[in-house]
C-alpha cells in the first residue's frame, strides 16, 4: 500500500442533491428526482456523442426542426433521450425542446409540478468536427393551479428554479445553479459514472480582454455594436478573439477565464439568433449567479425578458461584469 492519501470524501452530484434536499424541511424530493433524471440524460447523451463516429451517427438525419435547421442524427437521438428521461422522471408536466415545434405535455403525469426547457445538443453544426457541444436546460416550478400548457413557460428567466448546461468536451462538464444560489461545476468521472463537484461556487473574473462573437455578421450590426467591438480591437492592449461557434463551449470558457460572449440582434436577424427559453435565459442565470451580467440587445437584463412564443429569440451579451458594462455604456451614449 502506497503512502499517498486518496480523497475518500468525494462530493458527487447525487450526494450534493441529497444534502440540499435535507436542508429544506419542506422539500418533497420531487426536484431531486427531476435532477437525477437530468443527470442521467446528460450521461447518456455524452456516451452517444463519444461513440458517434464509431457507430455511424455522424451527418444529417434527413429532417429539419421547427426553425428549419437541418437535424443531425445526434440531434434526434439527444432529443429522444432527453424527452424519455423527463417523461420517466414523473416529475415533469411540460417540456419545451429546441427540436420540437410544440411543447410536450406529459398527460400521464397530471400532478407533476415542473416544466423544463432544453436544447438537447447545442452547437450541433460542430458535431462532425469533434468540437465540444452540450445540453442547455432550464427548470421552472409550475404555478399553483396551472393547466399544463405552453403558456406556463412564457415567463421571465428570473422565475427559473434551476438552470445550467453541460459541455461534452475532453471530459463531460456540468454547470448548474439554482435561483439565487452558487454556480457549481461538476466533472464526469467515466470510471465511477458520477459527476464530481470539481468547481464549487464558480465566480467569473470581473474583467478579461477576451471577446467571443461571430464577427462575420458585423456587416449587419447596428452602430453601437460596431463601435463596441472596434473599441476592443483598438484598446491599448487589444483584446483576444475566441469564438468556437458552440455556445456551451464559448460560455464555459468565458465563465472560467472571463471576457464576453455576444450574439447581438442585427439587421439580418432583428430578434437575434439564440432562443430565450433554452439558450439565453439559463445562461443568464448562470452568469449572474457567478457574478457576471447578461443582457439583451435592448440592454435589458436578460432574466427579465418574457418570451411571447416558446421558440422566441433574443440578442445576448453575457460575461464578466465590467465587459458587459462596456456594451451598456456605449449603447447609453448612442441614446
Ligand atoms: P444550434 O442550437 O442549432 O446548435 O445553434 C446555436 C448555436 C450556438 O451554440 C452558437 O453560439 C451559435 O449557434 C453559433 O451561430 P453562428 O454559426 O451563426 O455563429
Ligand atoms: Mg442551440
Amino acid at each position: 500500500v502506497g503512502s499517498e492519501k486518496i480523497n475518500v470524501d468525494i462530493m458527487t452530484l447525487t450526494r450534493f442533491l441529497t444534502e440540499e434536499q435535507t436542508k429544506h424541511k419542506e422539500a418533497t424530493g420531487d426536484f431531486t428526482l427531476l435532477c437525477h433524471a437530468l443527470q442521467f440524460s446528460f450521461k447518456q447523451i455524452a456516451y452517444y456523442i463519444r461513440r458517434a463516429s464509431l457507430i455511424n451517427l455522424g451527418g444529417l438525419a434527413g429532417s429539419s426542426n421547427t426553425t428549419g435547421d437541418d437535424q443531425k442524427k445526434l440531434d434526434v437521438i439527444g432529443n429522444d433521450l432527453f424527452i424519455a428521461a423527463m417523461r420517466s422522471s414523473g416529475r415533469v408536466r411540460i417540456l419545451v425542446s429546441e427540436e420540437e415545434e410544440e411543447a410536450i405535455v406529459f398527460d400521464e403525469h397530471p400532478h407533476a409540478r415542473y416544466a423544463v426547457a432544453c436544447d438537447p445538443i447545442d452547437g450541433s453544426s460542430n458535431l462532425d468536427a469533434g468540437v465540444s457541444v452540450g445540453t442547455i436546460f432550464a427548470v421552472y416550478r409550475l404555478a399553483e393551479g396551472s393547466r399544463g400548457s405552453k403558456e406556463d413557460l412564457l415567463l421571465p428567466g428570473s422565475e427559473m428554479v434551476a438552470a445550467g448546461f453541460t459541455m461534452y468536451g475532453a471530459s463531460a462538464q456540468l454547470v448548474m445553479t439554482m435561483r439565487g444560489g452558487p454556480v457549481n461545476g461538476y466533472t464526469m468521472d467515466n470510471a465511477l459514472g458520477e459527476f464530481i463537484l470539481t468547481h464549487p461556487d464558480m465566480k467569473i473574473p470581473k474583467k478579461r480582454s477576451i471577446y467571443s462573437c461571430n464577427e462575420g455578421n458585423s456587416k449587419y450590426w447596428d452602430e453601437p455594436v460596431l463601435e463596441w467591438c472596434n473599441s476592443l480591437k483598438q484598446a491599448e492592449k487589444p483584446y483576444s478573439a475566441r469564438y468556437i461557434g458552440s455556445m456551451v463551449a464559448d460560455a464555459y470558457r468565458t465563465l472560467l477565464y472571463g471576457g464576453i460572449f455576444a450574439y447581438p440582434a442585427d439587421k439580418k436577424s432583428p430578434k437575434g439568433k439564440l432562443r430565450i427559453l433554452y439558450e439565453c435565459a439559463p445562461m443568464a442565470m448562470v452568469f449572474e449567479n457567478a457574478g457576471g451580467q447578461a443582457i439583451n440587445s435592448k440592454m435589458d437584463r436578460m432574466l427579465t425578458v418574457v418570451p411571447e412564443h416558446i421558440h422566441d429569440r433574443s440578442g445576448i451579451f453575457m460575461g464578466s461584469y465590467d465587459e458587459v458594462q462596456k456594451v451598456i455604456d456605449i449603447h447609453k451614449k448612442h441614446g
